[in-house]
């Protein structure tokens, strides 16, 4: 171990348990173990972390979420601290006495192997913190350009909205590597019973768009140190602690996520060494994170199916002359985005075409559409006007003759959300497919 971090002379001590007051139990209810190899093994696997190479993904990109103060920022110190080796503070934390978010600028943050090391294969992105009042805070409306890559590092944010497609360094194509590949709402321990209905509402919302674009979703309960003084003296008995394991049910239901994905921490705050059991925790946790990422990326592959394209050849010319129309049914992430017909960017790895799906257009009109993954909605506005043929770089509206082919039942009609049209009219669909897109992957 490094010469930053105090040792602690045995691994977990049960005598502890009987000191300081407080209800422990008898014994863990998540397995972690609280030893040096523990710790060791934790950093290992997190420095060898590599996306599947199929993904065409250098670097997870995990958002940092939550109300103001939480200690977003100072879990990006405490995992830049355990691969520093030594307490660090690059990015600015505090407690300002007007309550207002200390961070005001995204920032996608480098963890590196050491102060010379090469760069880990996930970046943290940490952001303003969100806040109950309407202009105040980070503006949840504009999750959707972070979560799809829009918005570039260092943004500045501003409580009032000014995220645009007109704004300076606004990715108007975002691929996959841009985008955000697993979310955390941080979560104060000491507030988990005074969430205010507001706050919450925000989160929900936030929650819907998140997983709505099939992201994953963790918890990171920070301040355990401050809810429990049993953890507050080791914090090795945070998986003992009746305190903890009742703020971690409690913030599942309130958040509405399963137990299991509310992984609680103490970051480093006033420490000037590292702290072994405060790395297992906090290091436990962003294993659990790039896990999830994994199972995000693992769907990717599995919506873009046999077609996937490596990210050289997405969106080259002679690559969307190669797509299929295969009446496979669309990606819930893409039609998630047709249903918004919004912005957003569909969620999906490749180029290919993957489906035809009845979408209910914001004008109340039905349309047809042959969607390309990765083209966002937003690149074809006459979407909204009348049924249409999306193909990669440009619209074909279909005659009144296809469009009466097309007439979608009249309870799909009446239905608000996508639904898939069956496979008779898939096949009919295809027969009328302009000649420019083949059938089959050459
Ligand atoms: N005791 C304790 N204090 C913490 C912990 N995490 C963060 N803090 C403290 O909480 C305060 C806020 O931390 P930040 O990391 O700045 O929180 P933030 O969520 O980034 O806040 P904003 O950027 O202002 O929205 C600081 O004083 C931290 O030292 C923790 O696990 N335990
Ligand atoms: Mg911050």
């Amino acid at each position: 171990m490094g010469s930053g971090v105090r040792k602690h002379s045995s691994s977990f001590n049960p005598k502890m348990s009987l000191l300081g007051g407080g209800s422990l139990l008898k014994s863990q209810w998540r397995n972690l173990a609280w030893d040096e190899k523990s710790r060791f093994e934790l950093i290992e696997t997190i420095r060898e972390y590599k996306p599947l190479a199929q993904v065409g993904v250098q670097q997870a990109r995990l958002l940092l979420l939550g109300h103001v103060n939480v200690g977003k920022s100072s879990f990006f110190n405490t995992i830049n601290s355990i691969f520093r080796n030594h307490v660090t503070a690059q990015a600015p934390v505090g407690s300002p006495r007007d309550q207002r978010s200390i961070t005001t600028k995204m920032r996608a943050y480098q963890v590196r192997n050491g102060r010379e090391g090469k760069d880990l294969n996930f970046k943290i992105v940490d952001t303003m913190g969100i806040e109950e009042e309407r202009r105040k805070g980070f503006d949840p409306t504009e999750l959707p350009y972070l979560l799809d890559g829009h918005v570039s590092d260092n943004h500045q944010f501003d409580p009032s909205g000014n995220i645009s497609p007109e704004m300076p360094g606004f990715q108007k194509l975002p691929k996959l590597p841009e985008k955000i590949h697993c979310c955390i709402f941080v979560i104060d321990a000491t507030s988990v019973s005074s969430l205010s209905d507001e706050l919450l509402n925000k989160l929900n919302d936030m929650r819907t768009k998140i997983t709505g674009r099939g992201i994953p979703i963790i918890v990171l309960m920070t301040k355990i140190d401050k809810a429990c003084d049993q953890t507050r003296g080791d914090v090795s008995l945070v998986y003992k602690s009746a305190t903890i394991q009742h703020l971690i049910a409690q913030t599942s239901s309130k958040i509405g996520v399963p137990v299991s994905h509310v992984l609680p921490v103490k970051n480093y705050t006033h420490e000037i060494e590292l702290d072994p059991w405060v790395d297992v925790l906090a290091l436990s946790a962003l294993q659990q994170m790039l896990r999830f990422t994994d199972n995000y990326f693992d769907e990717c592959l599995v919506t873009s199916g046999t077609g996937y394209v490596p990210p050289e050849k997405q969106s080259s010319d002679a690559w969307t002359r190669k797509a299929t129309l295969n009446g496979s049914s669309a990606p819930a992430q893409m039609k998630q985005a047709w249903s918004n017909n919004n912005a957003s960017t569909p969620t999906a790895v490749a180029g290919r075409i993957t489906g035809v799906s009845v979408h209910n257009t914001p004008s109340g009109r039905n349309g047809v559409m042959a969607g390309v993954l990765g083209t966002p909605a937003s690149k074809f506005p006459e979407a909204e006007k009348k049924p249409l043929l999306l193909e990669e770089n440009h619209v074909v509206e279909l005659d009144e003759e296809k469009e009466e082919k097309e007439r979608i039942d009249e309870d799909l009609v009446k239905k608000p959300e996508v639904e898939e049209i069956n496979q008779n009219k898939m096949a009919d669909f295809n027969e009328n497919l302009p000649n420019q897109i083949p059938q089959e992957v050459a």
